[in-house]
This record gives C-alpha cells, sequence and structure tokens, in this order.
C-alpha cells in the first residue's frame, strides 16, 4: 500500500511520456477534413498561367519499346515461377501513341488542356551506349511541333522508370556513375529540344522506382534488397542534380524540376505509438528525404532496423520546382515479432476506393502539398493525379474534388503552377498490364479507338470556368 502513490506517480509520468511522443510525432493534419460543398462554393483562385494539362509516359503508350527493360521484364518469371504483368500480358503497341501522337494531341484540345507532360524514351534515343539515333530525336521534336502548333505547352519527363538494356546489364542506377550516363542522355536532349521546352521533369518518382524495384522487387530488376533500394534512391537523386546541370547548361532558362510520388503514410491505429513512429519514418524516408536533398543537397536516409544512409551533393537548391505525383495514402502497421517488421493495411472498409484497391483521399493532396511547400517555397505542378475507373463512376467527382482541394492550397498560400490528370488515355500500367483503366478517353485495344470518359467531361467543364473567369 505504502507504494502505490509511487506507482501512480510513475504511471502518470509514462502516461505523459506516451501522450507527448504521439504529439510530437503524428501528423497534425491527420484527422483534416475538407468539406466537399465548402470547396465547391470556393472561388477559383487558379492564375493566368496555370497549366491544364494531362500526362502519359512513354513505356506504356507508344508501344515497341523493344530495347527497354521492362520489355524483357514482361516475358520473365517471379521466384514462383509466376509472370511478372498480371495474365502475362505485354505491353505491344499499347496505346500506338508513337504512330497516333497527332491524334492525341487533338484529344488534349478537345478537352481544352493547355499543357501535356510526357517522357522520353531513353531506350529509343540511346538503343546502344553513347550512340544517339537521331530518327528518335526527330519524332520527339515532331510530337513538341505539334504541340505548340496547338497551343500546347509541352512538359517532358526525361527519364520514366524504364532503361535501355544495355544500361540495365552494367547494373543501372545501382553503379556510381550512373548520374553522369543520364546527365549524358539528357545533355543530348536538351540540346536538340531545349529551345522548344521550357518545363523538364528529370527522374519520375525516384521513391517508387527504388522501393519498387530493389525493396518489394516487383519492378525490374526485381531485386529484393533494402540496402540496394537506398543507395539506388541516393543515385536517382544525384541523378535528378546532373541533369538539372545539364539540361540548364543547354538552356539557362529551363524551368528543371524532380517529381516526387506521395502517398500520404498513417498510422493504422493513430493511438499506437509504435505505429505513429513507423509512419513517421517511413513518411521521412520516402518522401521527405527527396524535398530535402531538393533544398540542401543532403541526402539523409534512415530507416531504423532497415538502413541508413548520408550523402552530400554540395550543390543545394538544384531545382526550379517540385512536381508532386498524388493518388491516396496507406496506413502502416508495426509487427515487432514479425520477420516482415511493418505491413500495408488495407484503407477502411467504408472508405471510397479506385479499381486499384487506392483509397480517394482528396485531403491527402493539401497534406503533401503542404509538405513539400513548407519545406521548399518553390513552384509546385501536380504532375500526376488521376483514378484507375474503368465503369467511370467515380470519375468526374475525383477530378472535381481534387482540383478544388488544389485550389485550395492556393488560397492558403501554396503555390500550386499546374495540375496534370494522369492519364490522358488508358495504358500499359506496368505490373497491372491493361487492366487498370486511368484514362481520361478510353482505348479499345483492338482498334485503338480513343472515346471520351463522360467523367472526364467535368475536367473541361472546370477549365472552360477558369479560362471564362480570365476573360
Ligand atoms: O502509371 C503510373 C505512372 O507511371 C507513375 N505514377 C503512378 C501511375 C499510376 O500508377
Amino acid at each position: 500500500m505504502k507504494h502505490l502513490p509511487r506507482i501512480v506517480l510513475v504511471v502518470i509520468t509514462l502516461i505523459l511520456l506516451y501522450g507527448t511522443a504521439l504529439l510530437v510525432f503524428v501528423d497534425p493534419n491527420i484527422g483534416l477534413e475538407l468539406d466537399r460543398h465548402y470547396l465547391l462554393n470556393d472561388t477559383l483562385r487558379f492564375g493566368r498561367g496555370f497549366l491544364w494539362g494531362a500526362a502519359t509516359s512513354a513505356y506504356q503508350v507508344e508501344g515497341n519499346c523493344t530495347n527497354s527493360n521492362w520489355w524483357e521484364f514482361e516475358s520473365a518469371v517471379d521466384k514462383q515461377g509466376l509472370p511478372r504483368i498480371e495474365r502475362g500480358q505485354r505491353s505491344g503497341i499499347a496505346a500506338d501513341h508513337w504512330r497516333r501522337y497527332k491524334e492525341d494531341v487533338q484529344l488534349l484540345k478537345e478537352m481544352r488542356l493547355n499543357a501535356y507532360r510526357f517522357s522520353v524514351e531513353w531506350s529509343k534515343i540511346e538503343p546502344e551506349e553513347g550512340i544517339f539515333a537521331d530518327s528518335a530525336l526527330d519524332h520527339y521534336e515532331r510530337v513538341v511541333d505539334e504541340l505548340r502548333a496547338n497551343g500546347i505547352e509541352p512538359f517532358i519527363t526525361l527519364h520514366h522508370f524504364t532503361n535501355p538494356l544495355w544500361f540495365e546489364r552494367k547494373g543501372g542506377f545501382e553503379r556510381d556513375d550512373s548520374p553522369e550516363i543520364l546527365a549524358r542522355f539528357a545533355r543530348r536532349v536538351a540540346g536538340r529540344l531545349g529551345p522548344k521546352v521550357r518545363f523538364w521533369a528529370t527522374v519520375n518518382e525516384p521513391n517508387v522506382y527504388a522501393a519498387e524495384g530493389y525493396y518489394s522487387g516487383t519492378f525490374p530488376p526485381g531485386k529484393q534488397n533494402p540496402a540496394r533500394a537506398i543507395l539506388v534512391f541516393r543515385n536517382l537523386l544525384r541523378a535528378h542534380t546532373a541533369c538539372y546541370l545539364a539540361i540548364k547548361e543547354a538552356d539557362p532558362e529551363a524551368q528543371v524540376g524532380l517529381p516526387i510520388s506521395v502517398f500520404i503514410i498513417d498510422p493504422a491505429e493513430k493511438w499506437n505509438l509504435l505505429d505513429v513512429l513507423l509512419a513517421h519514418y517511413l513518411n521521412k524516408a520516402y518522401t521527405v528525404s527527396a524535398v530535402e536533398y531538393l533544398t540542401t543537397g543532403v541526402y539523409d536516409l534512415s530507416l531504423p532496423g532497415i538502413g541508413t544512409d548520408h550523402y552530400e551533393s554540395g550543390i543545394p537548391d538544384a531545382f526550379d520546382f517540385v512536381g508532386l505525383n498524388y493518388y491516396s495514402r496507406i496506413y502502416c502497421h508495426f509487427k515487432p515479432f514479425a520477420e516482415e517488421k511493418f505491413v500495408a493495411v488495407a484503407p477502411p472498409l467504408t472508405a471510397m476506393q479506385a479499381d486499384n484497391g487506392w483509397e480517394i483521399y482528396k485531403e491527402g493532396l493539401i497534406r503533401a502539398l503542404y509538405m513539400i511547400s513548407s519545406r521548399t517555397g518553390k513552384p509546385i505542378y501536380i504532375t500526376e493525379n488521376g483514378i484507375a475507373d474503368d465503369s467511370d463512376q467515380k470519375r468526374a467527382t475525383f477530378i472535381e474534388d481534387h482540383v478544388l482541394t488544389a485550389n485550395r492550397a492556393i488560397f492558403e498560400r501554396m503555390n500550386v503552377r499546374g495540375y496534370f490528370y494522369w492519364s490522358l488515355m488508358d495504358n500499359f500500367e506496368w505490373t497491372h498490364g491493361f487492366d487498370k483503366r486511368f484514362g481520361l478517353y478510353a482505348v479499345d485495344y483492338a482498334t485503338q479507338k480513343r472515346t471520351v470518359r463522360q467523367g472526364s467531361l467535368k475536367y473541361k467543364e472546370i477549365v472552360m470556368t477558369w479560362a471564362r473567369r480570365l476573360r
């Protein structure tokens, strides 16, 4: 009995410590809710130069990227002997965008968009190391000319997940000299297209590339090696800086940035300190580290129990904008006694979901914008945001909610300069093959006919309202 007061004191102290740790590590915006009716009644604040666009990537739409590591990966099997791509699908001619780009530029125009984000396929431009195919560069110049002739701003991604086979075979981004190898390519492309192209995205989603290719092993080269994932992430960030310098050398006026994928990572149980700490560390490693690298030139990654890395480029501030690819959030749960120390938990059954199981969570967009804006203060382009929705029941609301959330972010003084819907048309969604339908336009792969989805017309309506207000 006489020890009771001390025990009570200890318990109270522990509760206070637990509560303080929760408060320190939990994202204060975790419970944020934006009322839809409130967003709908808000004034549109997108400025005159706002870029309204749609995005694609070369491998996913062009077809015949036969010289790429993904082409080879498509015919490989995993450790269980299962095909790497669902149902063993192959990208083949994809959406035949290589041949149909003129028709596709008209799709952008029809949607009243003023920008197009697309990537150039490295394996077509540099099919052998150091040998550049002028015919491929001619092709991309024609695409740029076609866009310009139709009043559409080209926004080029240099590297969107795929590598030429020669580069993959010699070690890809595990190599110390990989940033310079990509920069040589950047120099060549910017030297050719530079005068006609103002916006450049260097390396698409370095965090996804590293995690999928080297942690989960679902992307090529299919490795499951956390230390390699951390190294590859570092080299991709270094590659960004090297490409930034190469492009600026070709055209000092160019606007060069890095598109980062931000999945909001929330704790599966808000009161579980282990989940909260895990979410904190995962967000920091997966996205915040890339944003901080941009501003400071320092790559500091620390995932307790998985790995750490520290690298200083000595070149801070090598970016003009940040690209934000935002789709959804995931919940994480810490499992101290399991072999796999943490797992992603499915969203609550009540949550609206896309066809690929991603929770529809518009508030995550403003949380991601805030995370970037508070750390960089630089312009942000939403370089991807979209939904896999074959039945087209959710697309219109998804687009409206996310665009109006971006509008809200502008009201809150975040420097949002553009919005690109992913994607212009249905395409090869990596390991899902053609099954997931993100497109503003549906593609019938038997005929390659494009048909506008009704839900996409909401996007057109928003852009037209914006244009009318500026008049
Ligand atoms: O299709 C991809 C794209 O290549 C990169 N960002 C996410 C999209 C949807 O999964």
